[in-house]
């Protein structure tokens, strides 16, 4: 018996770790969409389609979709979540400036489909950065529902995911 592929997205603002995390968690190579930053982000290249990547988890396909980050491309959030099965929202740990908009995408996508979703926060190897716990009182969440990572780290990568995959589990369950 064949699957369909589990479609998975993974969005945040710019900078959250996005790309990184679909690069770092894909078995085949990342199909990125990189342009030049059409205003002042940090960096000179954002992603402005999405980030493309497959995995294979549980004996399962697993299709990840990384959303661009610029609100001009909202558009895309509401397409890339179409029937995805979850959704990661990524922030930078050490980027409260940015947790604002951050909050601000996720309530855009949720109120629009409603999906199962984790908070991740990125750049825990790094100093002065926001713990899980913080952020989850930030956002109103449960702290089971924020966890820490790097995403540069493919096991930590994993761990995310897999607890992505066993909330949704247990919130088609729920009645
Ligand atoms: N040390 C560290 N660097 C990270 C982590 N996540 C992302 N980065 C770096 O942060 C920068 C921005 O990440 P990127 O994936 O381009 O962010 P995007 O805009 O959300 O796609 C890149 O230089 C990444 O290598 C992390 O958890 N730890
Ligand atoms: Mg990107």
């Amino acid at each position: 018996m064949t699957h369909a592929p589990l479609k998975l997205v993974v969005s945040g603002p710019v900078g959250a770790g996005k790309t990184t995390f679909v690069q770092t968690l894909s078995q085949t190579p990342v199909v990125a969409t990189e342009a030049e930053a059409s205003e002042d982000i940090g960096k000179a290249s954002t992603t402005v389609a999405f980030d493309f990547g497959t995995l294979h988890l549980d004996g399962q396909d697993v299709h990840l979709y990384g959303t661009p980050g610029q609100d001009r491309f909202s558009f895309m959030w509401e397409v890339l979540c179409e029937g995805a099965l979850g959704l990661v929202l990524l922030v930078a740990g050490d980027r409260p400036q940015d947790f604002l908009h951050a909050r601000n995408i996720l309530e855009f996508i949720t109120s629009r489909i409603p999906v199962p979703f984790l908070v991740g926060v990125t750049r825990q190897d790094q100093p002065r950065v926001w713990h899980p716990a913080d952020v989850a009182l930030y956002f109103g969440l449960p702290e089971e529902q924020v966890v820490g990572l790097n995403a540069t780290d493919p096991l930590q990568a994993q761990l995310l995911l897999a607890r992505l995959l066993e909330f949704t589990l247990a919130s088609q369950l729920r009645p």
